[in-house]
């Protein structure tokens, strides 16, 4: 395991003149509120998709399976942990490495989740945490809290995005031969992890009616999913504790931790992004931590990166507050 000992701002890959770019760059998308273009295909497409999702959920409690009912539970988590473990901590981040096997593995775990590529996905992400709350972050909260919760993918994205986006160094992704074969094949892949084995499997080996496995599986887990992703941009940058930096909009929260498999500590991973666990709070939670390490066990990952105790000590001191992490710690566990 690789200690970052460096300091948290570094750690963060800010310089101080990208922090002053980035202070400008808020003032700027606060005083100037960007036009919206709708795109009404989207808008229709998860309209529809809520409909279908809200049937599944009527069904998931009044006619299906038990088993179906533990079928949605474990592609919910699957499908999370393939974009916290892949898409987010491994890939956008890198803040642990993996062998062949087990990108593999993640990659077609991801797929369940159809949250986009993970190349676009990892390029977008890397755009919310270096341009933060300003036009070039895809899920502003300056834009309202519906915008950064599913808002931003119902119209067209800022300009300011595309052309800071590109600026981005995405090499490590392209060069994933992985990444590359979800990327080309990702349609697909999507139909097959996302909408056509959740349902038929519960058809074929617990005698499932299909409408009901596809409406439970499919459509009412996946919207399931995204949701518990968006909250982490939404509710994640709202209600909750702030210990490690009280300047930033995100926050730790329990209920996010619990919804997305142990990334509730949304005000933790902006600070120290880098860390392979993203949170300091409710480790019982952060399934994906246990994935990950169940993976180094068996030898499929290593360099997992944490941070060093004197490195969050001095972050709380600056920019946060160290009776607040003592207090959140004690009672979020
Ligand atoms: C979904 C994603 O739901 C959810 C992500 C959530 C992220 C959460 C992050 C925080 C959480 C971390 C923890 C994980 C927790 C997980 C918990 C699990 C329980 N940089 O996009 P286009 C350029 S997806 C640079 O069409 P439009 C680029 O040239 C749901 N350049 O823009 C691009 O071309 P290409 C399913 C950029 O036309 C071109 O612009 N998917 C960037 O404005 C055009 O791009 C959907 O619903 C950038 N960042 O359309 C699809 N971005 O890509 C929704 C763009 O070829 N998306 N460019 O290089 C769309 O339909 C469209 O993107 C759009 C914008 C309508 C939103
Ligand atoms: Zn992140
Ligand atoms: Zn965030």
């Amino acid at each position: 395991m690789t200690q970052i000992k460096v300091d948290a701002l570094i750690t963060n890959q800010f310089l101080a003149a990208d922090l002053r770019e980035i202070r400008q760059m808020q003032e700027e998308s606060k005083r100037k509120p960007p036009k919206t273009e709708i795109v009404w295909r989207n808008v229709f497409l998860f309209a529809a998709l809520h409909i279908g999702a809200l049937i599944g959920l009527y069904q998931l409690v009044l006619q299906a399976k038990w088993a179906t009912v533990g079928w949605v539970f474990l592609l919910h988590t699957l499908g999370s942990m393939g974009v916290t473990g892949g898409a987010h901590r491994l890939w956008a981040h890198r803040s642990y490495k993996a062998r062949f096997p087990m990108r593999v593995f993640l990659m077609l775990i991801n797929s369940i989740a159809f949250q986009n590529d993970i190349i676009e996905w990892a390029r977008d992400h890397r755009c919310h945490h270096k341009w933060t709350d300003t036009d070039a972050d895809p899920h502003s909260t300056n834009r309202g809290m519906f915008f950064a919760h599913m808002g931003w993918l119902l119209v067209k994205k800022h300009e300011q995005l595309k052309v800071q986006g590109a600026k981005l160094d995405l090499s490590d992704l392209y060069a994933d031969r992985v990444l590359m074969f979800q990327r080309r094949n990702y349609l697909p892949l999507v139909g097959i992890f996302c909408f056509a084995l959740p349902t038929f499997i519960p058809v074929y080996f617990w005698g499932e009616s299909a409408l009901i496995a596809f409406y439970t599986a499919a459509l009412f887990r996946y919207t399931f999913t995204l949701h518990a992703t968006w909250c982490i941009n939404s509710v994640s940058h709202w209600i909750g504790w702030q210990p490690y930096d009280h300047q930033a909009s995100s926050v730790d929260n329990l209920w996010t931790s619990v919804a997305a498999v142990g990334e509730g500590g949304h005000n933790y991973h902006h600070t120290f992004p880098q860390d392979y666990r993203t949170s300091e709070h409710a480790e019982f939670l952060n399934w994906t931590r246990v994935l990950i390490d169940v993976g180094a066990t068996l030898g499929l990952v290593y360099d997992r990166k944490t941070t060093a105790e004197e490195v969050i000590e001095r972050q709380c001191k600056k920019f946060g507050c160290a009776e607040e992490r003592a207090k959140m710690l004690q009672k979020l566990g």
